[in-house]
Formats: C-alpha cells, structure tokens, sequence
C-alpha cells in the first residue's frame, strides 16, 4: 500500500475549434497526466488542468511541483495516510490543479488496492450524472446551431452560455435567440468569469429577467467586493461562486460574506479529498453545488462524474461533464459515451481512468 513513485507526464491535444470565455481561450489542451505508483504495480492516474489565467499554473509548473515538490514529499507514505499526504502538499500553497491530480491519483489507485469503485468509496448515491454542455461565445446563431447538434447527437438539455463580453448585450443576444429558438426544452444558465463590472451584470441579468436562466456564475470579480454583493442581494436566481472559491476556505468566506449563494465544484481544482470537504460544508449549510468544468478532457471528466455521482446533492444538477467533445483527441482506452443527456460513472475499482499508451505516447510532449 506504499507510494512508490509520482510522475508528472505534459501531453498536448488540440481542440477542433477554440472555447472562447471572458478570461481567456483554450486552443490546445496542454494537461499533465500524473500517476502515482504504488507497492504490487498499482497505478493511480488523473489529469491537471493548468488554467494560468485563473490560477496561475502552467504545464511545466504543474510538471516541476509534482516532480520536484510533492512526489518526494509522498513517496514512502501509505495510500491511507490521506491527511498526513494533504498535510505535506499544504506546505506549499496554492497549485491547486497540481495536488487535486495528486489527490485523485491516490484516490484512483486506493480504489484499485480495495478493489472497489472510487465514487462508490466517495458516496455511492448514483450511477450517472445529466450532462450539461458550456457554449463559449459566439454569434446568436452559431450558439443555436451548436446546442441543436448536441441535443440531436447526445441528448443534452441543460446548457451553460459564457458571458462577460462588451458591449454585456452581445450576450443577452445570444441567450435570447437560444431560448426564442429552444424554448422551454433546455434549461439556461450564464457564466461572466468576472468579465462584467457590477452594473453591467445586473442590467443584463435585467434584460434577460424573462429567459428563466437557473444559475448565475461569477459575472462580476469577487475582489470588487462591495460591487458583488450588491449584485447577489439584487439577484434573483442562485449566484454561483467558481473561480473566487479555490477551496474550502473561500468557500466559507465568500457565502457568509453575501458573495455568493451556490457553489461550482471543480475536481480539477479541490480534487476528490477538498471537494468532499467543500460539498459537506454546502450541504451543511444549505447551499446548492453544480459540478463544473475547468475545461478538462476525458481522464478529467471521469473524475468530474465519479465525484459527482456518488452525492444526492452533487447530482441533482446536470454536471459540466462534456466539453471533451470538442478536444481533437484524448487519452481513455474506452472513451466517454454521453447517451440521452447521461454520463455513467464505471463501475470497476478506482476510478476507471485507463489510458491508451499508444495515444499518450503520441502526444506527450516530453520525448
Ligand atoms: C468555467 O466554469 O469558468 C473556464 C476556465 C476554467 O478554469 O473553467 C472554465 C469554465
Ligand atoms: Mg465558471
């Protein structure tokens, strides 16, 4: 049961058409797929997210705290001493993409040492997720083009439409024409990644008052801080907190602060051990979780949906668990099938994450 061994491994695979959002673009997804070895050949992989314009971390920094930092912190300890490892990745701070791999490759190959399916270890409420697919900004007309693919290709109901833009009514465009064309066989809802001021949110979230969006998530920056609350007080509808919650920590600072009324869980960001932390403490208090997306690919995504499922309250929305649709490629053995709107988690021990050596050796970017 001990860790034997972390390897940090850059890989790169293009997207068929780049997602365009308020705080940056993703064209290639540059992730690095870690794996931690363990005594008897078990092998714990997931995958790190580098979102440099929301957390700062890049590839090779993802790479170099893994490899250099964190794998000889861990190495030696047992896949049980889940708090004695979180212990040693907290003596260095933030890096969140990089200890939430960490932490689900452990979790991945605890599950293959006990034998049994990492989201049932977790939670085991369900065996599936409802899909939400993010839209990144475009044309009224494009948008409405993609959600009619998606719909007829995989039955996708539930669609979140990133925000944020100048002039704020290019958005309410395109959130209008999806529900005038949709009607009420979608649901809605937006994301600003902080791209709006206070006033601009809270006059598109007017103009769009008769579009029933469900949720809305961080139109204006959280540091503006009187400008949020002011903002959330005004809204309607669950304000989500996303990237101005990294963990537990800001969890709790930003919903008593009045900055925020429901939570994004990313597994890319809190892992499986934070995000657990974070879920109970929103359930506890009686606050809505959505699982979002920080962009990952498949090995991500899984790790996305085993999380998700294994909660009532995680699952009780339409996860953000298919923007690996538009990656050119990935790196699963047996990949994602999102069928009538459903993604299912796999019920083998760990987490299912299997990769195609084949596939890794083509686009790892480090031989
Ligand atoms: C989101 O929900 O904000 C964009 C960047 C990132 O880290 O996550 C995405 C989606
Ligand atoms: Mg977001």
């Amino acid at each position: 049961m001990k860790i034997t061994r972390v390897e940090a491994i850059p890989f790169a695979i293009p997207y068929t058409h780049p997602l365009r959002f308020a705080s940056g673009e993703q064209h290639v997804a540059e992730h690095v797929l870690v794996r931690v070895h363990g005594e008897d050949g078990v092998v714990g992989t997931a995958e790190a997210p580098p979102r440099p314009y929301t957390y700062g971390e890049t590839q090779d920094s993802v790479r170099a705290v893994v490899e250099k930092v964190f794998a000889p912190q861990v190495v030696g300890l047992d896949l049980l001493d889940r708090e004695q490892v979180h212990a040693r990745l907290n003596r260095t701070v933030a890096n969140p993409a990089a200890k939430a791999a960490v932490d689900m490759a452990l979790w991945d190959a605890l599950g293959q040492t006990l034998g049994r399916p990492v989201t049932k270890l977790l939670g085991g409420y369900t065996d599936r997720m409802r899909v939400s697919h993010m839209v990144g900004f475009d044309e009224p007309q494009k948008a409405v083009d993609v959600v009619a693919e998606f719909m007829q290709r995989y039955g996708i109901t539930t669609y979140k439409v990133k925000v944020g833009r100048r002039p704020y009514r290019l958005d309410v465009a395109v959130v209008r024409a999806l529900r005038e064309h949709f009607g009420d066989t979608i649901e809605l809802y937006v994301d600003g990644n902080r791209g709006w001021t206070a006033s601009e949110a809270a006059r598109a979230l007017r103009e769009m008052e008769d579009l029933d969006l469900t949720l809305a998530e961080e139109l204006n920056p959280a540091d503006d801080v009187l400008g949020r609350r002011w903002l959330v007080e005004r809204t309607a509808i669950p304000f989500v907190a996303d990237e101005s919650v990294p963990g537990p920590a800001e969890v709790v600072r930003e919903l008593l602060g009045g900055s925020a009324t429901a939570i994004s869980i990313k597994t890319a960001r809190t892992g499986f051990t934070y995000s657990q932390r974070v879920h109970f403490l929103c359930e506890s208090l009686g606050v809505e979780n959505v699982m979002g997306n920080q962009i990952d690919g498949q090995v991500g995504t899984l790790c996305s949906v085993t999380f998700g499922a294994a909660y009532r309250g995680t699952s009780a929305r339409a996860g953000e668990l298919s923007n690996f649709l538009d990656m050119a490629d990935d790196l699963l053995a047996e990949p994602l099938q999102i069928v009538d709107g459903e993604l299912h988690v796999r019920d083998v021990p760990g987490t299912g994450v299997l990769i195609d050596e084949e596939k890794l050796t083509r686009y790892r970017t480090d031989r």
